[in-house]
């Protein structure tokens, strides 16, 4: 897609169910919700985490924490096929030596959206980030390193997986609203998990 950013296109497509099963035994015990941004807005795509540590949203600002703030408890374990699937696309991507210790899970129903940003909170950079598309499709937004500028825009559907390493690790991105519609595994949404080495 651009320097240091691999498109493996429908990828997961094999092991979607499995996948996805994974995702539903984890929402079941940290469960999807709207995490609040630092700047007073409720995001419109729904959040949840497993592994070590997962992303929190709240007032304060944006961190990694090992503790589900909804439950109090320590962020349910990364579901083995999760954490396999994850090191092989990196792997396939040329990122042989990736270990995620983050597994981040965003639901998108119809409408909602991701505005552009950068994700730098992740302690080593050089780590890239691996996203797996499921369910409905999306048009993603790819930018530069600043804010302003000309955007890229690229069709995300189910089974897609991007690894995201070198010079794109800090572009700015973004998810467009997600267009209404019915997948036959997934349903009336669109699922995006993102795997990451925090720590
Ligand atoms: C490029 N997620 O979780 S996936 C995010 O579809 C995020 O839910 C979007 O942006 C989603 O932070 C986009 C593609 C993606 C994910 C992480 C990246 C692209 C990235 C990190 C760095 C650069
Ligand atoms: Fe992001």
């Amino acid at each position: 897609l651009a320097p240091g950013a691999v498109l493996l296109h429908g990828f997961a497509q094999a092991e979607a169910a499995a996948l996805l099963q994974a995702m539903e035994q984890l929402i079941a015990q940290a469960p999807l919700r709207h995490m609040q941004t630092p700047g007073g807005y409720t995001m419109s795509v729904a959040t949840t985490s497993c592994g070590p540590l997962g992303w929190v949203s709240d007032p304060h600002g944006y961190r990694y924490a090992a503790h589900d703030p909804h439950t109090g408890q320590p962020w349910p374990a990364m579901p083995d096929c999760l954490l396999r699937f994850a090191i092989y696309a990196a792997t396939e991507a040329g990122y042989p030596d990736f270990v995620p210790d983050s597994c981040m899970v965003n639901q998108y129903l119809p409408g909602n959206k991701l505005g552009l940003h950068q994700d730098r909170d992740e302690r080593d950079l050089r780590a890239p980030v691996v996203s797996l598309s499921l369910g409905l499709p999306a048009t993603f937004l790819f930018g530069g390193l600043q804010r302003t500028g000309p955007t890229q825009r690229y069709r995300l559907a189910h089974g897609d997986v991007v690894v995201w390493g070198g010079p794109s690790r800090l572009a700015f991105h973004g998810v467009l609203p997600v267009a209404d519609g019915d997948h036959a595994l997934v349903g009336r949404r669109r699922v995006n998990l993102t795997f990451r080495k925090v720590g």
